[in-house]
């Protein structure tokens, strides 16, 4: 069996971890003129990696979000898997509930005072005016849902399909959307980028939240309308936002979200992919196909995640 490695940088140890997990195969880092493999390990290939590909088992994606592989032209019937969990959702769960709870603490004007010598104290706030919304309830989404819940927020959770999640209100299809974002002020976004979700994160779902609503963008930068974010700001129809993912990533020096005051940014590392558990996934999918198994993660083409 071949394993081919195509990531944008340093496969070597991607190689040597897959290697020593499938020690039968033979795990090469890609390059123009290897003969075709029989499973490929990709972030963001190109296309002439794929064109090169006649006859893969399975596309194995190091990352959640396969939003950039479904811009590639992917032989009918390639099966397309991608990370699930894989150590990520405890590092969302944990992102979220800082961006969070620095909000509702006010946290940051603690800073700012301290950073002044100032000894001052804030008024509390109830957790009751602070309902936190996710957008998207798969791996990542229903790990935060739960967390966040563990911490007494009132929680609201969309998807495609209906959910049922302990301690969380949810709602299902574009229908009621709407009843979801009214009855949110912190807004979460687990989505994946797919045709019917660029794009979601705009002036009018934006400003149907709760007054003061906050923005979590942590899925894909195509979903937030970036020119309609700044003039919600402004206004105080939004409180603020915490952005880690961007249009354009590096996320460029001249952009206006850098200097805003209301905006934090991290880049794009809310859940970074954790090599030992990914490569230890993507070898136990590999045995399981070999067996003839079923894996999950598997992208469905037609949905686009
Ligand atoms: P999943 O596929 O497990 O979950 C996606 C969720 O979104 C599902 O609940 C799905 O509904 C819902 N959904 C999809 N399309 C729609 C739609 N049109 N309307 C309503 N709900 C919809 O993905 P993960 O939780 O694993 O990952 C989510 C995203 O997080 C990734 O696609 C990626 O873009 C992003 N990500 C970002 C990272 C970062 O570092 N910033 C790291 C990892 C991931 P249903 O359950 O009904 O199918
Ligand atoms: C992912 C990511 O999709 O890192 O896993 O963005």
């Amino acid at each position: 069996m071949r394993i081919t490695v195509c990531l944008p940088e340093k496969p070597e140890p991607w190689v040597q971890g897959l290697q020593a997990e499938l020690p039968d195969a033979e795990v090469l880092a890609w390059e123009p003129g290897q003969p075709p493999a029989d499973h490929a390990v990709v972030w963001a290939p190109p296309q002439s990696f794929i064109d090169a590909q006649p006859r893969l088992q399975a596309l194995f994606n190091i990352g959640a979000g396969v939003d950039a592989l479904m811009k590639l032209s992917i032989p009918a019937g390639t099966r397309i898997v991608r990370l699930d969990d894989a150590g990520m959702s405890v590092q969302m769960a944990e992102y979220v509930c800082h961006a969070l709870i620095r909000h509702f603490r006010e946290f940051d004007v603690y800073e700012a005072e301290a950073r002044a010598g100032r000894w001052v104290y804030r008024k509390p706030r109830e957790r009751a005016d602070f309902p936190v919304g996710i957008l998207g309830l798969g791996v990542l989404g229903e790990r935060v849902a739960k967390a966040v819940a563990q911490f007494e927020f009132p929680v609201l959770g969309w998807s495609r399909s209906r959910k049922e999640i302990e301690g969380v209100r949810t709602y299902a299809g574009e229908a009621r959307l709407g009843d979801f974002l009214v009855g949110t002020r912190m807004l979460v976004n687990l989505l994946p980028l797919t045709d019917a979700t660029r794009g979601i994160l705009n002036k009018t779902t934006l400003s149907a939240l709760r007054p003061g609503g906050y923005l979590v963008n942590i899925a894909r930068g195509g979903h937030l309308v970036e020119d309609d974010l700044i003039p919600l700001l402004d206004s105080g129809q939004l409180a603020g936002a915490t952005l880690d993912v961007f249009e354009t990533e590096p996320l460029p020096a001249a952009h206006a979200f850098w200097r805003h005051p209301k905006i934090s940014i991290t880049p794009h590392g809310s859940a970074r992919t954790l090599r030992r558990e990914s490569i230890a996934q993507i070898a136990g999918k590999i045995r399981a196909l070999s067996r003839g198994e079923a894996v999950a993660g598997v992208v469905d083409l037609e949905r686009g995640y």
